[in-house]
């Protein structure tokens, strides 16, 4: 049977990030994904680096792209009762910032880096299975498109495999306790050709609903709605959906956004997510598969990043030195860190999200809490330092 030192399930910023921080400490890995490269690549998704992803992306030799193509953004504003208030995120960090850089330039980076490697990455297998992950030989056994499974031996298998993957779900519901939270609304999120009008990301709460005006280059900009959680995008014509944005991101000053042709739009359901342990015997779960957040603090994918550079050096203390007690401590440090950004994705939500039914005592509450979160510094700092990230382990 072939064999590697750790089989990685999913190509997904985790996985592939994963099998990166393996290759530059010399460490053995296979990644299966179960789409094309072609899918996995255009899959619209996040679009904020933390400080941190962008510091590990650099240190890693994937800083360039992202230097030259990526925005930097040292603050950000939030909208509410028709005016925008700039929160100075650098000034109450002590110069730390987010990065505006698509999670598809991301995985971009990273097969670019894997394919140079020559390491293995296979595309559109199916048929995945972790096996024996509580025995001393685990192994993945999955299908390739000429239809003959294989079984590849792995010393470790990292489940980097989202949350509809195979890895969580192969774990005895005795070993492993999910804690879930659905919010009865989603987003319309679009994109279209247009300048972004404001060199910063707006989060808007309006009595119609959230918005969120943010971008993905000097010339395309990304919108997002509040909507039912499962809206049919195909009632929102390009008519309705400026409509409504100019509704809730215009401010008494003129502003809102520049207009353009819509190439790409969906909906997204919102959750709260988080599977304890991470870990079951050989088996470690990293990214979206161990945890979701809802999108409006932009955590997911910095989530998933931390996760995997904490998993990478737990890896190579292993190789280099047998000692197993960073991976032992690999899901408590990161269910930690997890309830952190849980709590603070949670906590922006249900702060900017209008929820049907709800009276006007939440209302006034929602605008009492972001009239005192702009004009108290102590609570500006707590969002910034959120929001720019706390330090990855
Ligand atoms: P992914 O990206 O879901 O990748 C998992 C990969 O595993 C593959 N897979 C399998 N492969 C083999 N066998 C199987 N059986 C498999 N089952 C699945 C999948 O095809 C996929 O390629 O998880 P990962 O790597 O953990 O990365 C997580 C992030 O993608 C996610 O957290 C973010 O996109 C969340 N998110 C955001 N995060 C941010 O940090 N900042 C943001 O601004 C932000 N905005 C967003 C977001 C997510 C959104 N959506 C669509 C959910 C905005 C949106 C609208
Ligand atoms: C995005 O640009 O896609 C984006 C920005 C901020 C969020 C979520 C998504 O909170």
């Amino acid at each position: 049977m072939p064999r590697t030192q750790v089989g990685i399930v999913g190509a997904g910023p985790a996985g592939l990030m994963l099998g990166h921080l393996l290759h530059l400490r010399g460490i053995d890995s296979v990644i299966i994904e179960n789409r094309s490269r072609d899918y996995v690549i255009e899959r619209v998704r996040a679009g904020v680096l933390e400080q941190g992803t962008v510091d590990l992306m650099t240190a890693t030799g994937l800083g360039d792209r992202l230097a030259r193509d990526g925005m930097r953004h040292e603050g950000v504003y939030l909208a509410f009762g028709g005016h925008r208030h700039r929160i100075d995120m650098a000034g109450l960090t002590g110069g730390r910032a987010i990065t505006i850089y698509g999670q598809n330039e991301v995985v971009k980076d990273l097969i670019d880096a894997r394919l140079a490697s020559g390491r293995p990455l296979h595309f559109e297998v199916s048929d995945v299975a972790p096996l024996n992950v509580t025995g001393e030989t685990p192994s993945l056994r999955f299908t390739e498109d000429d239809n003959v499974a294989r079984e590849l031996a792995c010393d470790f298998i990292a489940g980097c495999d989202g949350f509809h993957g195979v890895c969580r779900p192969s774990i005895p519901a005795s070993h492993i306790r999910l804690y879930e939270r659905e919010y009865p609304f989603g987003w319309l999120g679009i994109l279209a050709r247009a300048a972004p009008s404001s060199d910063e990301l707006v989060y808007s709460r309006h009595d119609r609903g959230f918005a969120l005006f943010s971008m993905r280059s000097h010339s395309v900009t990304r919108l997002y709605l509040q909507c039912a959680p499962d809206e049919d995008v195909n009632a929102w014509s390009d008519d309705r959906i400026w409509a409504e944005l100019r509704h809730r991101l215009e401010t008494q000053d003129g502003w809102r956004p520049n207009e353009g042709e819509i190439f790409q739009k969906g909906v997204t359901g919102m959750r709260s997510f988080v599977a304890e342990p991470m870990r079951y015997g050989r088996l470690f779960l990293a990214g979206d598969s161990a945890h979701i957040v809802p999108p409006t603090g932009a955590k997911g994918l910095n989530l998933a990043m931390a996760d995997v550079s904490r998993l990478a050096d737990a890896f190579a203390t292993f190789y280099s030195t047998g000692s197993s007690s960073p991976l032992d401590q690999y899901s408590e440090r990161g269910l930690r860190r997890t309830w952190r950004a849980q709590r603070f994705s949670w906590w922006m939500t249900t702060m900017l999200h209008r929820t049907e039914g709800e009276g006007e005592f939440d209302r006034r509450r929602q605008l009492a809490e972001l009239e005192y979160l702009v004009s108290s510094e102590a609570a500006m700092t707590s969002l910034a330092e959120n929001y720019v990230g706390t330090p990855f382990d």
